[in-house]
């Protein structure tokens, strides 16, 4: 039989555990690829979590110090720089499945971060999700920070089938991340996820990034980003949208595709940053590419470098959903700094940085998919002939 270390002796090892990986220093790491480079450690892990969320202290009703309320992951988060410090809203996902909100802090962005004293208490709706997750944040123009997420509730048309679920968007906004206004959700005519607000006024009406979808996990019919302007985020509805960055055939975006973070504003455009999904003998497989868009018109692509910008590599690519990056969150300083926060595996959040010049050359320099192996063999035959007659 295992003993049981006594109370006070368990409770001091998971707080000493704990305060070290809260310490843990970050540095960057080498990166191939030169777009990002990426950071030693994840900035969050269900083992940031506060330990009073998880554990019941109370000695006479948890005297093993028990586990009572277990964490999976802490992933996918928006991302905004607020009161001086960067400032993250995970997906924090419980061991009931369920995912909530939190927000984790740190002074310089790439280590550090500590959850605020408690979780996100999201208002709920007459009808209320089962699940949200994945909130977009976007500092709009009118002067609140937004929160666009994903709700999921039980498909009503079939009741009798447990795994049947239907996504839409839901909103809040908020003057300070600890407390939201719940607005109605998205009407949408089907259903929808990655649904992001455009930071500024476009044409004098709001503007989305949508991702129309048939299913709850295919998009079907849905050709990929989409596009609709509106005027009330109060009552926010979209009619059918126009599909600005498509899915195509045999790229990293064929079976599906989701703006990620709203779009960085640069002197030669919108800067998008976006997951790409394909199917594989081992199931999805997502990376993250992007695009750039004009600033006369943020739904004109002008720039699509072919292939992924980050994709799952070494211990990134096991976790709960194993062959995953995602990303939903990033921070731009006003230096051009730019601070990727991406998950991996739907697990564990992770930092990369970037500036705004090198996405620029990343986005205008990287050739784009021309949609044939023999495209793709000029292109590098071409790279090879330039570097020899250097
Ligand atoms: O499991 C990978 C991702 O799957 C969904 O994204 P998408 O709608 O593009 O397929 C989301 O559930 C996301 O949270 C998750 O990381």
């Amino acid at each position: 039989m295992i003993s049981s270390p006594d109370f006070d002796s368990r409770l001091a090892a998971l707080r000493a555990r704990h305060e070290a990986l809260l310490a843990q220093r970050n540095a960057p790491a080498f990166d191939e690829g030169g777009a990002f480079v990426r950071y030693e450690h994840p900035v969050l892990t269900a083992d940031h979590v506060p330990l009073d969320w998880r554990y019941d202290f109370d000695r006479a009703a948890n005297p093993r110090l028990l586990e009572r309320l277990g964490v999976e992951a802490a992933f996918n988060a928006g991302a905004i720089k607020f009161g001086g410090k960067y400032c993250v809203v995970a997906r924090v996902e419980g061991a009931d499945r369920k995912s909530f909100f939190a927000v984790a802090e740190s002074e310089n962005g790439v280590d550090g971060f500590r959850f605020r004293p408690e979780p996100i208490t999201m208002p709920e709706l007459d009808d209320p999700a089962v699940n949200v997750y994945d909130m977009r944040l976007t500092a709009h123009e009118d002067g609140w920070i937004y929160g666009v997420f994903c709700v999921e509730r039980h498909d009503p048309d079939r009741p009798g089938d447990p795994t049947a679920a239907v996504a839409a968007a839901g909103i809040a906004r908020t003057k300070d991340l600890d407390r939201w206004e719940r607005l109605p959700d998205l009407e949408s005519p089907g259903q929808q996820r990655n649904v992001v607000l455009h930071p500024e006024f476009v044409n004098g009406q709001y503007a989305l990034y949508t991702r129309p979808q048939d299913g709850f996990i295919d998009a079907g019919s849905g050709g990929g980003i989409g596009w609709a302007l509106l005027p009330d985020m109060s009552h926010a509805r979209v009619g059918a949208q126009k599909i600005i960055d498509a899915r195509a055939y045999h790229t990293v975006k064929e079976a599906k595709n989701g703006e990620g973070p709203a779009p960085i504003r640069s002197s030669r455009g919108w800067i998008h940053l976006a997951h790409g999904v394909r199917g594989t003998a081992a199931g999805l497989r997502y990376v993250l590419y992007m695009y750039v868009t004009a600033l006369d018109d943020p739904s004109r692509v002008i720039a699509a470098p072919g292939g992924g910008v980050l994709v799952p590599r070494g211990s990134e690519r096991v976790g709960d959903t194993s062959n995953v990056l995602f990303a939903n969150g990033w921070i731009a300083d006003p230096d051009g700094r730019v601070l990727l926060y991406y998950a991996s595996s739907d697990t564990r959040l992770h930092v990369a940085e970037s500036s705004v010049d090198r996405l620029l050359d990343w986005c205008f320099n990287t050739p784009p998919d021309r949609g044939r192996t023999a495209f793709s063999v000029e292109d590098r035959l071409a790279l090879i002939r330039k570097n020899r007659a250097l």
